[in-house]
């Protein structure tokens, strides 16, 4: 299999956490790539007409993409049961928060890499922190239970999501009045799959 990757994503990172966490480093080979809207460069296009990354190759069937599926195909692979029966609905909601704080937080990283200064709008950015902010703190109040016990693909997501407010955007401080997650990641960012997987521009 090939992983079009990229070592700056988060999206990317979860697929490189499974592969470590679930033993099938060796099953895939990394190819980078470089690009995103308005220069696709070496985005795989021909593999995912929405030219984002993670994609997935495999001589079995189609190229896989977007993380979620990406993620769940590799832990259906391995048998490792990041996605628990008992606790289905809660860790792809979960995972699904953990995405949309990844897609507000690169979203706020294109305004300014992609837009010409007078097109950029503070108040637009703003917004898209706001998102994440209200997601961080619904985490913090309902979610934490959830987030112990055995590894799931909601920590992991979790866990990739924070680490790109840490590199990204980290001026804001996205640990300020969040105690509890902040304790979670302290611990879970320890995990040598998190280590080996730090974000790198
Ligand atoms: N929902 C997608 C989001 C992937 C995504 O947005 N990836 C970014 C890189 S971090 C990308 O490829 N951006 C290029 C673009 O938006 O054109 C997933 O979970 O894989």
């Amino acid at each position: 299999m090939r992983l079009h990757d990229n070592a700056a994503s988060p999206f990317c990172r979860k697929v490189r956490v499974v592969l470590i966490e679930t033993g099938q480093v060796d099953a895939v080979e990394i190819v980078p790539a470089v690009g995103h809207a308005l220069e696709t460069g070496q985005m795989p296009l021909a593999e995912n007409p929405l030219g984002k990354i993670p994609v997935l190759t495999r001589p079995e069937g189609p190229a896989l993409y977007d993380s979620r599926v990406i993620c769940r195909y590799l832990d259906a692979r391995a048998g490792a049961r990041l996605y628990p029966e008992s606790r289905l609905w809660e860790v792809l909601t979960l995972e699904a928060t953990a995405d949309g704080i990844m897609d507000a937080a690169v979203l706020m990283v294109y305004e300014a890499r992609c837009r010409p200064e007078g097109e950029r709008s503070p108040a637009w950015v703003d917004a898209q922190w706001d998102k994440i902010a209200r997601a961080l703190d619904a985490i913090e109040a309902r979610w934490m239970t959830q987030l112990a016990g055995p590894l799931t693909m909601a920590q992991i997501a979790l866990g990739c999501a924070l680490g790109y407010l840490d590199f990204r955007h980290g001026t804001r401080d996205w640990r300020q009045g969040r105690a509890s997650l902040s304790d979670w990641e302290a611990g879970f960012s320890s995990r040598p799959a998190m280590a080996q997987t730090a974000p790198a521009p």
